[in-house]
């Protein structure tokens, strides 16, 4: 038997999905994937069955005392960074990891107008579209963000923090909602973007669309 198993809503549309599955994909564990499909009308039944939130991701750790149930994305990410330190869940550095949990948890409680404005989508594109009341703003915010990660933390790689971390697992389906909505993006942002959609992990969740 696998070491976890995660429950994950559709790869084209659920944004919480990708983070879930990317954070664990990241720890190199095994584990098995439960997908319920929001097309089916008692979804909500389905997903209840595995997450006592009622929504996806829900990751379940099998122990020999029972399995361990892990909801909630940023909870996702703290319990596997426990788990495996040395998978980069995190920055080692204290102020970059302190920076990364702090984007992280805006990406988690904010952005209400580009949820819902520009829903993730990853079959198409839809160039121009989705820019409602609100949307400009969030975006503005999500490239200052990511602009000043890049300069006081980015050297060492191609992401926010260097190497891959939670904070652009966090950001992840941001990238692809700028893609399908064809977002014009500072250089900075661009090669950003360019460098999380390049990504193995990015593309096999793609393709699942
Ligand atoms: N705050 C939650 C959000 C999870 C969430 O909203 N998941 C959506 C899918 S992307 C869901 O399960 N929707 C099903 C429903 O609302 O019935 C987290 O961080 O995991």
């Amino acid at each position: 038997m696998a070491d976890f198993t995660i429950v994950l809503g559709d790869y084209n549309t659920s944004s919480w999905s990708l983070r879930g599955w990317l954070a664990l994909k990241q720890t190199g564990a095994s584990f098995e994937t439960v997908m319920v499909s929001f097309r089916d009308p008692d979804v909500k039944t389905h997903i209840l069955v595995h997450s006592p939130s009622g929504l996806v991701p829900l990751l379940k750790h099998h122990t020999p005392d029972g399995d361990v149930l892990v909801w909630e994305t940023l909870a996702i990410i703290e319990f596997l960074n426990e788990m495996y330190p040395d998978a980069g869940l995190w920055p080692i550095e204290p102020t970059a990891r302190t920076q990364a949990r702090v984007v992280s948890a805006e990406m988690h409680g904010g952005f209400a107008p580009l949820r819902n404005h520009m829903p993730m989508y990853l079959k198409g594109t839809k160039p121009g579209e989705g820019m409602g009341e609100g949307v400009a703003g969030n975006i503005a915010r999500i490239c200052e963000i990511w602009e000043d990660c890049r300069a006081r933390f980015g050297q060492d790689g191609d992401f926010l923090f260097g190497t891959f971390t939670g904070a652009d697992i966090m950001f992840a389906p941001v990238v692809t909602r700028f893609q399908t909505y064809g977002v014009d993006l500072s250089p900075v942002c661009r090669a950003y973007v360019d460098a999380v959609r390049a990504r193995p992990d990015m593309q096999e969740w793609a393709a699942g669309a």
